[in-house]
C-alpha cells in the first residue's frame, strides 16, 4: 500500500467542511463531477460485469522459478480458463444520494469514521452524468463483511476518459490507495481488492469528457475463504514449514487459489486435494515448468528437492462444473511424514499395580493398563525434523473376546502432531471384569516379595499414520501389540 497523495487528503478534508459535500471543494482537485443516479436496468448483469472486470485486472503472466527437473511429476498439462459466470439476483437500487453529514449508522465491525464523500451502496450500478474534463468525483461505500471487491467504471463515450482509484479510509483518518486503474481513452477501468470491513471511496478522475453518462459500481463478493486474496502467483499463500491443512473454496468462477511451500531443508514434500463431493468441481495444478493438471484425492510426493526449493500449486474451478461457493476443498500441502520417532503406549502409572510377567499368561501382555492408556508419538520428516500437522491414530480393541467374529474391532483415537511433532493422549479404558486369570506372579516392593493373581482381558492396539501405510506400529506381519486390560489384582501372600 502506498500513502495517499496530499492533494486527496486536502480534498477530502475540504469535502467535510460544509453541508453540501459537492460544493465545498472549490479550488481543490476534487470538484463537482456531475450527478449520480442508481442505474437499475443493468443490475442483473452487475456480477457478470464485475467478473469480467476482475478477469481484466488479473496479471497476465508471472515469473516463477522453474522446479528442479529431477522432481518433475510426469503428467499431462491442460489449459484451464474459467468461462462460467454466476448470475446475481437483481439488487434494489432506489438509493437516495446522501451527504456525508446525514450518515449516522455504522456497524460494530467498522471504525466510527465520518465519511468524507457522499455514501452510495455496494452491488449497485450508478450512472454519473454531466461530468466535465478536469473534474473529479468521490463517493463513499461501506464494507461490513470481509469481501473480495471489484470496483469498476464502464460505459464511457468515445470522447470520455475517466480514471478510477479505490481508497480506504483508515481508523486514524488517513487514506490508503487500494489500487487504481488509468487506461487511456474510453477503456473500462477496474480495481480488484481484498476489502476488510471498513470505509472506502471511489475516486473518479475525469481526464476528458463529452458530458455523456458513464457507470460505476463496487461489487462485493463475501463468499471468500480465509486465505484470500491469493489469485495470482505474486499473492500466493505461503505455507509454513510443516504439513499444512487448508480449507478453501472457489468464491466465483474467476477465483484461483495459489499456494506455495518451500522445502527449507530439501525435505520430501507431498500434497493432496481432498474432494469429498465427487463433483470434480476443482482443478489442481502443480507448476512444473508449466502448469500440470493433477487429480483430486491422490497424494503426490516430491523427493530429491534442493534446500529452499519452492513448490507452487493452484486450485481453480473446473470450467465444466458450476461453481458452488458453499463447497470447500481440503488441501494438505507440506513436509511429508517420513518416519515415526519416539513413541510409547503404556498404562498410566497406577500405584500398586504389579506387572504381569512373561510366563504368567498364555500370551504375553506386552502393554498393561488398568484404567488409562497413555500414548504419545513423534513424527519426523525426511530431514529428521519433528513434523507438525500429521494425523496419528491409536486404534484400541480393549477386549478381543467380546468380538462377534474373529476380527479385531478397534476404537480409533486420532490426534494431529503439534509444533513439536508430537501427539500425546490418554485413552480411558474404564473398569472391567476379567475373562482371564493369570498364574500367580510376584513383585518385590520395599524388599518384600509379594504374590499376586491378575484378572484381565486380552486386547490389542495399533498406531497408524493415515496416508502413510509404512509408518506406525503394527504392520502386515505383526499386526498389533497385545494389550492386557487389567481388571483386578488379587493379593495372595508375601514371602
Ligand atoms: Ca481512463
Ligand atoms: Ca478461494
Ligand atoms: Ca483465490
Ligand atoms: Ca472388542
Amino acid at each position: 500500500m502506498i500513502n495517499t497523495p496530499d492533494f486527496f487528503k486536502v480534498s477530502l478534508l475540504a469535502l467535510a467542511c460544509g453541508t453540501s459535500t459537492l460544493t465545498c471543494a472549490n479550488g481543490l482537485d476534487l470538484k463537482p463531477g456531475g450527478t449520480v443516479d442508481a442505474y437499475g436496468q443493468a443490475a442483473t448483469g452487475l456480477e457478470q460485469l464485475a467478473a469480467e472486470k476482475e478477469m481484466a485486472t488479473k496479471p497476465l503472466s508471472q515469473e516463477i522459478p522453474a522446479l528442479d527437473e529431477t522432481s518433475y511429476l510426469m503428467l499431462d498439462t491442460q489449459d484451464a480458463a474459467p468461462e462460467v459466470f454466476k448470475t446475481l439476483p437483481r439488487p434494489s437500487v432506489k438509493v437516495p444520494l446522501k451527504p456525508a453529514q446525514e450518515r449516522v449508522s455504522l456497524t460494530a465491525e467498522t471504525a466510527a469514521i465520518t465519511p468524507l464523500c457522499p455514501t452510495l451502496n455496494i452491488d449497485t450500478l450508478y450512472t454519473l452524468s454531466n461530468s466535465t474534463a478536469g473534474s473529479a468525483s468521490c463517493y463513499h461505500f461501506e464494507i461490513t463483511q470481509r469481501a473480495k471487491t471489484t470496483v469498476f467504471l464502464v460505459g464511457q463515450n468515445p470522447q470520455t476518459d475517466a480514471n478510477l482509484t479505490l481508497f480506504r479510509h483508515e481508523a486514524g483518518d488517513s487514506l490508503t490507495v487500494m489500487g487504481s486503474s488509468a487506461n487511456t481513452g474510453n477503456s473500462d477501468e477496474a480495481v480488484l481488492a481484498l476489502t476488510e470491513p471498513g470505509h472506502y471511496y471511489w475516486y473518479i478522475d475525469v481526464v476528458a469528457a463529452d458530458g455523456g453518462d458513464f457507470n460505476f459500481a463496487a461489487v462485493a463478493n463475501t463468499a471468500i475463504d480465509s486465505y484470500e486474496y491469493n489469485d495470482t502467483v505474486a499473492t500466493s499463500t505461503a505455507l509454513p514449514d510443516k504439513m499444512n491443512r487448508v480449507s478453501g473454496n472457489m468464491d466465483s468462477a474467476t477465483d484461483v487459489d495459489y499456494y506455495h511451500f518451500t522445502a527449507v531443508r530439501g525435505q520430501d514434500t507431498s500434497f493432496t486435494l481432498y474432494d469429498s463431493y465427487s463433483n470434480n468441481e476443482w482443478q489442481l495444478e502443480l507448476y512444473n515448468g508449466g502448469w500440470q493438471v493433477l487429480e483430486s484425492n491422490k497424494t503426490y510426493s516430491l523427493s530429491s528437492l534442493q534446500p529452499n526449493q519452492t513448490l507452487n500449486i493452484r486450485v481453480s474451478p473446473n470450467p465444466a462444473v458450476a461453481v458452488n461457493t458453499s463447497h470447500n476443498y481440503q488441501l494438505a500441502f507440506g513436509s511429508k511424514a517420513a518416519r515415526l520417532g519416539d513413541y510409547s503406549v503404556e498404562g498410566e502409572g497406577e500405584p500398586g499395580l504389579a506387572r504381569v510377567p512373561l510366563n504368567a499368561t498364555g500370551t504375553y501382555l506386552t502393554t498393561q493398563a488398568h484404567k488409562n492408556l497413555r500414548w504419545d508419538a513423534t513424527i519426523l520428516d525426511s530431514s529428521g525434523q519433528p513434523l507438525e500437522g500429521i494425523e496419528v491414530k491409536l486404534r484400541v480393541d480393549k477386549n478381543v473376546d467380546d468380538n462377534p467374529d474373529n476380527f479385531l474391532h478397534f476404537v480409533d483415537y486420532s490426534l494431529v502432531t503439534g509444533s513439536n511433532g508430537q501427539v500425546a493422549g490418554n485413552v480411558d479404558l474404564g473398569t472391567c471384569y476379567g475373562g482371564h486369570t493369570s498364574l500367580p506372579h510376584y513383585q518385590y516392593r520395599n524388599g518384600i516379595k509379594s504374590w499376586w493373581e491378575t484378572d484381565f482381558n486380552y486386547g490389542a492396539w495399533r498406531l497408524e499414520v493415515p496416508g502413510y501405510p509404512g509408518i506406525g506400529v503394527g504392520g502386515d506381519v505383526v499386526q498389533y501389540v497385545v494389550l492386557g486390560h487389567i481388571c483386578k489384582q488379587n493379593y495372595l501372600y508375601s514371602e
